[in-house]
Parts: structure tokens; C-alpha cells; sequence
């Protein structure tokens, strides 16, 4: 529905490149809803619950101390569908795979270095929005013009 909810963080490399301007942008742009938003340094043991499936993967230590090399912005977004959306706009985990129009097939190239996060799934959204967010950092505001994004 138009409640649901999806947790997006802009890397450590999307903040050290300016990209925070654009990338947030391109969701409010789409008619998403922000309802949560902040820069933090991330604790290595945040770092790793929010990456906890991935724990036995070759990459994972140097996904964490890439992910915990400078700040992230940490954010919320609702709307339709939000979670398979913004999937959509972040493209492929590979930067090589992402079609152009994308934020990762824009302004990345390397997988290591692909910029951004985001939910997989309704079920991962609801796990990483609790684990990076205090329920009272999450605004519940009246759109005033949601009328011409939902009919
Ligand atoms: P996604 O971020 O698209 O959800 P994921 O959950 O499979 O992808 O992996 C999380 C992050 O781990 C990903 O954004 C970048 C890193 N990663 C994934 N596969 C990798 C690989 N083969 N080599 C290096 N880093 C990788
Ligand atoms: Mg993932």
C-alpha cells in the first residue's frame, strides 16, 4: 500500500562525492515520501547486523570498513510500492549491470564502491528501518499534495 515504507543509505562514497543532493532528489522527485533522515557514522556492529546474510562472504570485512569509513545518510521513504521501486532506481548491485538512468548506473563503476543502499525486500526494510532508526526519528506527515501522485 501507500504505507509502505523502505530503508535507503547513501554510502560513505556518495557523501565524500556530493552525491547526496541529487540522489535525494531523484526520490522526491518520483512522488516518494520522506520520513526519516540522518548523517551517521555507523558502528561496526550496526554495520554488521544491517549486513548479517552476507557474514560468510569473502567480501564482507572489506564491505564493512568501506561502509564504515565516513559518514552515511541513514533514510526512510513511503509510498506505493516503494521497497521494488527504488530497487528499480538504484539499478543492479553491480554498477556494470546498471542500466543508465539509474543512480548506481550513473554515478558508479565498481561494486565495492556502488554508492548506495537499499531493502531488498518488505520483510528487510521493516528489519533495517528498526535497527537504524528510533520510532520517534520517523515523521508521520500529511502530504498536501498526495492527491496528485495517488488517484
Ligand atoms: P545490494 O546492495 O544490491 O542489495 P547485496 O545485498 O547482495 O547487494 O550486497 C550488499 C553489498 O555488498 C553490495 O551493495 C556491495 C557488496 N557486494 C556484493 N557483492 C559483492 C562482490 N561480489 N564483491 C564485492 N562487494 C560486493
Ligand atoms: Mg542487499
Amino acid at each position: 500500500g501507500v504505507n509502505e515504507r523502505t530503508f535507503i543509505a547513501i554510502k560513505p562514497d556518495g557523501v565524500q562525492r556530493r552525491l547526496v543532493g541529487q540522489i535525494v532528489q531523484r526520490f522526491e522527485k518520483k512522488g516518494f515520501k520522506l520520513v526519516g533522515m540522518k548523517l551517521i557514522q555507523a558502528t561496526e556492529g550496526l554495520l554488521k547486523e544491517h549486513y548479517t546474510e552476507l557474514r560468510s562472504k569473502p567480501f564482507f570485512s572489506g564491505l564493512i570498513s568501506y561502509m564504515s569509513s565516513g559518514p552515511v545518510v541513514a533514510m526512510v521513504w513511503q509510498g506505493l510500492d516503494v521497497v521494488k521501486m527504488a530497487r528499480k532506481m538504484l539499478g543492479e548491485t553491480n554498477p556494470a549491470d546498471s542500466l543508465p538512468g539509474t543512480i548506481r548506473g550513473d554515478y558508479c563503476v565498481e561494486v565495492g564502491r556502488n554508492v548506495i543502499h537499499g531493502s531488498d525486500s518488505v520483510e528487510s526494510a521493516q528489519r533495517e528501518i528498526s535497527l537504524w532508526f528510533r520510532e520517534n526519528e520517523l515523521q508521520c506527515w500529511e502530504d498536501t499534495h498526495s492527491h496528485w501522485i495517488y488517484n
